[in-house]
C-alpha cells in the first residue's frame, strides 16, 4: 500500500506543481481549472479520465460550465500520496493541451450554430431501435 507524505515532501511536491495548493481542513490537494468554454472543460475531463482509469486512481470532481473543480486523496491511505502528485501532474499536462485546442470532442460548435455534421443529420437517419435507450443504460450500469 502507498505511504502518504510528510508535511514536508508534500510542500515539496507543491512546488513543482502550479495552481495546486492543500484543501484547508484536510488531507487532500485541490486546484481549479478554467477553460475557454464547456466543450474545452470537458475535452480536458475525458483525458483525465482515461488516466484515472488507466492508473486506479480517481479525483473528486465538479465541472460548472467552463471550471472544473478537483480533489486529489488517496482513500485508501487517508490522505495525499504520490499517487496524487502523479495525477495532478498529468491533469496539468492534459489541461495545458485542452487550452491549446489540442483536446475537444469531435461534434463540437461553437454556442448557437449548429455544426455541418450535425446540420446534415435528418431526423430518422440515426437507428433508433425500440427500447435502445433501456439496453444502453443497462449495459453502462454492468460496467
Ligand atoms: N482513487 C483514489 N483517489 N483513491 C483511492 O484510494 C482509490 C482510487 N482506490 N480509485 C482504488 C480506486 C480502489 O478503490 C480500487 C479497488 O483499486
Amino acid at each position: 500500500m502507498v505511504e502518504r507524505l510528510s508535511a514536508e515532501a508534500r510542500k515539496q511536491a507543491l512546488n513543482g506543481l502550479p495552481g495546486w495548493t492543500d484543501t484547508p481542513g484536510r488531507d487532500a490537494i485541490a486546484r481549479t481549472f478554467t477553460f475557454k468554454d464547456f466543450n474545452e472543460a470537458f475535452g480536458f475531463m475525458s483525458r483525465a479520465a482515461l488516466v484515472a482509469e488507466k492508473s486506479d486512481h480517481h479525483p473528486e470532481w465538479r465541472n460548472v460550465y467552463k471550471t472544473v473543480e478537483v480533489v486529489l486523496a488517496t482513500h485508501d491511505a487517508g490522505g495525499v500520496t504520490s499517487r496524487d502528485i502523479d495525477l495532478a501532474k498529468a491533469m496539468n499536462a492534459i489541461a495545458k493541451a485542452a487550452r491549446r485546442g489540442l483536446i475537444r470532442p469531435k461534434l463540437s460548435c461553437s454556442r448557437g450554430a449548429t455544426s455541418p455534421v450535425l446540420r446534415n443529420i435528418r431526423r430518422g437517419d440515426l437507428p433508433r431501435p425500440p427500447g435502445a435507450l433501456a439496453m444502453a443504460t443497462e449495459t453502462y450500469d454492468g460496467i
